[in-house]
C-alpha cells in the first residue's frame, strides 16, 4: 500500500489541490476512488468512517484521516518539507490566500463550472451572478500575479497548489481566462511546469460523475 492515500475523483478540483501537491512533492500515494454521484458522501457510514463533513478530498496518512484541502496541503508541507513556509509572516500570508481560495476564488468558480459547465444548465441567475463573484475574486488575484511569479511570493507554495486546483479543467464556463485574466493563465503555466506535475485525468483517472 502506498504511503498516503487520497479519497478522490477526477473532477474534483479540490481534491486535485492535493494530488498536485503529493506529485510535486514526489510522495508514494494512490488514490481511492470516491464515486461521488452515487451519493456515498452523504450517507452515515461514509461520514462515520471517512469524513464528518461529507467532501472529497480526504488523505490518509500514518492512521489519519484528513479533510480539508487547506488543512491537507499545511499538513503535507510539514511532512514533505516542500511548498511551505519560510518564515512566520509568510505562512500568514499563505493562509491569508488559501481562506480566500475556500471562500471566494475557488468556492464560486467551482460552482459556475458545476452548473454551468458539467450540469449544462444555461445561463440562469444563479450563474450569472456566480460569473460575477469570479470574476471580482480572479481580479484581486490577477493584481497579485501581474506583480510576482507566485501568490505569496517568487516561489510556488500551498497556497498556489490550492488556489490552482480548478484551472486545468476545460468545461465551458463563460470566461475565456487567457483574454480576461492573462496573469492568471500565465501562473497556472509556470505551475503545470514544475517537475513531476500531471493533469488531473492522469493524476485521478477516474471519474466520479459518470
Ligand atoms: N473547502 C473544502 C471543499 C471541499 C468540497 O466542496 N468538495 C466537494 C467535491 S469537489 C464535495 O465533496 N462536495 C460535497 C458537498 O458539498 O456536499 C476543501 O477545500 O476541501
Amino acid at each position: 500500500m502506498a504511503e498516503f492515500r487520497l479519497h478522490c475523483f477526477r473532477e474534483s478540483g479540490n481534491a486535485f489541490k492535493v494530488a498536485m501537491m503529493l506529485d510535486l512533492s514526489g510522495a508514494d500515494w494512490e488514490p481511492v476512488f470516491l464515486p461521488f454521484a452515487t451519493g456515498v458522501t452523504r450517507t452515515a457510514q461514509w461520514r462515520d468512517e471517512i469524513s464528518d463533513m461529507g467532501e472529497a478530498p480526504v488523505l490518509e496518512h500514518r492512521g489519519q484521516r484528513l479533510s480539508q484541502s487547506g488543512v491537507i496541503l499545511d499538513y503535507l508541507a510539514e511532512v514533505t518539507d516542500r511548498f511551505g513556509a519560510k518564515d512566520a509572516a509568510q505562512r500568514r500570508e499563505i493562509w491569508r490566500w488559501i481562506l480566500f481560495d475556500n471562500h471566494k476564488f475557488t468556492s464560486y468558480f467551482s460552482m459556475l463550472r458545476f452548473q454551468y459547465g458539467i450540469q449544462k444548465t444555461g445561463e440562469t441567475p444563479v450563474t450569472e451572478f456566480l460569473r460575477g463573484r469570479v470574476r471580482a475574486a480572479w481580479g484581486v488575484a490577477e493584481a497579485r500575479l501581474s506583480r510576482q511569479a507566485f501568490i505569496a511570493g517568487d516561489a510556488p507554495t500551498i497556497a498556489d497548489l490550492s488556489m490552482a486546483g480548478y484551472h486545468y479543467y476545460r468545461e465551458e464556463t463563460g470566461i475565456d481566462r487567457a483574454t480576461e485574466f492573462p496573469a492568471i493563465e500565465r501562473w497556472a503555466a509556470r505551475i503545470a511546469a514544475l517537475p513531476g506535475w500531471r493533469p488531473p485525468e492522469m493524476a485521478m483517472a477516474q471519474s466520479g460523475l459518470s
